[in-house]
């Protein structure tokens, strides 16, 4: 594959832009693979990039059913950070970020990594003894974040308006290398570099059989026909739950829409990430100067991919009182996902009870952020059997109980 450069969009532009590539090939499937991956979103695709970077494992084939990040990697709202409580959160998302660091170099993609800064607003006292806490483990985890002032705060966000009647912001945490990227690059980013490794990425092919023998993985079947392999690993976020119904096992998991909204494009008034967990919203600005808004998820669950109107509006409502100037901001679109989300809120990275068959999910509200360390450890668990970056995240956390509870840095209300 061509190298994308400053040289290549200059000889480019001289030619009228008729030598690119196409990012990836769109093949056939083959009838037999080393490892299927199920799902080409963000999480999917990097441990296939993992598998073939890390391990030379390249007879692989990622099955999707729609387009290749058409589920929630191209849904959501981009936040990234690390700042959980943890230490096994902490050691994966914080791996994450400092990929994303030079993501854009490794892949020879610009993932338009922006670390901008995020601040999770405290606006109870139970929020502030909650995110000092936080900044203390943190310390200790080595990620670096601090709980600031409200006077920080106000010199970070000018807009913010911290004596609201019902929430005064009394502080925040702010993770200073936290920011956003563009997801679909992320996904494309990725998509292209394991097309280049001679990986298979077949679009429009659902999954809707996985095939054992004596309690080992054979295959899968699809809408494009029976595909063997040796090793499975199903990584389709809302939808785990109807895979692991397929192999014939249950997943502590539910599935429920999150949904998010654009205001129309404004000058640059906010450079930095802003989450107001307590009112159940937050917002950054994108580089084309829309308001990237997003609320809490659904009170039931569901798999739609548009959300509830009322919960829009009670998002909306919400940010007013910290953001005045929301009010006068014209809502441009909305759009929703379906989320996985697990009682301890952290994900499941795990082996399964079929034979050669791994699960990855359960990233609910917030695993965009973790897709560059969530493909490097779930690919080493494919690769090699174990995994320390997963080895905290099995399923046999819920029988045992050694929960990995994230409820406050999941930030997202649900
Ligand atoms: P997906 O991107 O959903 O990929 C799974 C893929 O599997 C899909 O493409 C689907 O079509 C495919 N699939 C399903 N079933 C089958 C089948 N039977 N056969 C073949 N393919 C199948 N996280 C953050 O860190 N920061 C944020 O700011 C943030 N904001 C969010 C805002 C919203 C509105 C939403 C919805 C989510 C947000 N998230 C955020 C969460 C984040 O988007 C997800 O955790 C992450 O994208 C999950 O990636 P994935 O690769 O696991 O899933
Ligand atoms: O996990 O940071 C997050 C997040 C922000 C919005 C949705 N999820």
């Amino acid at each position: 594959m061509k190298r994308y450069s400053a040289f290549a969009i200059a000889r480019e532009a001289l030619r009228n832009h008729t030598g690119w590539e196409r990012a990836w090939r769109s093949p056939a499937p083959k009838r037999h693979y080393d490892v299927i991956i199920v799902g080409a979103g963000g999480h999917g695709l990097a441990t296939a990039y993992y598998l073939g970077k890390n391990f030379g494992i390249t007879n692989v084939a990622i099955l999707e059913k729609g387009w290749l990040g058409g589920g929630n990697t191209g849904r959501n709202t981009t936040i990234i950070r690390s700042n959980y409580l943890q230490d096994p959160s902490a050691a994966i998302y914080e791996k994450a970020r400092s990929l994303y660091e030079t993501l854009s170099q490794d892949l020879n993609y610009n993932l338009m990594f922006s670390p901008r800064g995020v601040i999770m607003l405290a606006q109870t006292q139970h929020e502030v003894r909650g995110y000092q806490r936080t900044a203390h483990a943190n310390a200790l985890q080595g990620v670096a974040t601090e709980f600031i002032t409200p006077r920080r705060v106000k010199e970070l966000v000018p807009i913010i308006n911290l004596s609201g009647p019902r929430y005064p912001v009394l502080g925040g945490l702010w993770q200073e290398r936290g920011g956003t990227a563009r997801h679909d690059a992320v996904a494309w980013g990725y998509a292209r570099a394991c097309s280049d490794m001679g990986m298979d990425i077949i679009q429009k092919c659902e999954v809707t059989g996985v095939r054992t023998e004596g309690g080992k993985i054979t295959g899968v079947e699809t809408g494009k026909g029976p595909i063997d392999c040796q090793k499975l690993g199903v990584v389709v976020a809302g939808h785990s739950g109807v895979l692991a119904d397929m192999a014939g096992f249950r997943l502590p998991i539910e599935s429920v829409a999150l949904q998010a909204l654009v205001s129309e494009p404004i000058k640059p008034c906010m450079d930095v990430v802003v989450m107001a967990n307590t009112v159940h919203g937050y917002m950054s600005q994108s580089d084309k100067g829309e308001m990237v808004i997003g609320g809490g998820t659904d009170g039931s669950n569901n798999y739609t991919q548009r959300g509830s109107f009322h919960h829009i509006e009670e998002t909306v409502r919400a940010l007013i009182e910290t953001f005045p100037m929301v009010s006068r901001l014209k809502m441009l679109r909305q759009w929703g996902g379906i989320v996985d989300i697990t009682g301890d809120r952290s994900p499941i990275l795990s082996k399964t009870p079929v034979e050669g068959m791994f699960i990855n999910c359960g990233w609910g509200t917030g695993g965009f952020k973790a897709i560059p360390g969530s493909g490097w450890g779930m690919a080493e668990l494919m690769a090699k059997g174990h995994s320390p970056l997963t080895q905290a995240f099995g399923l046999e956390r819920f029988r045992e109980g050694r929960f990995i509870d994230e409820s406050v840095a999941a930030g997202v209300a649900h």
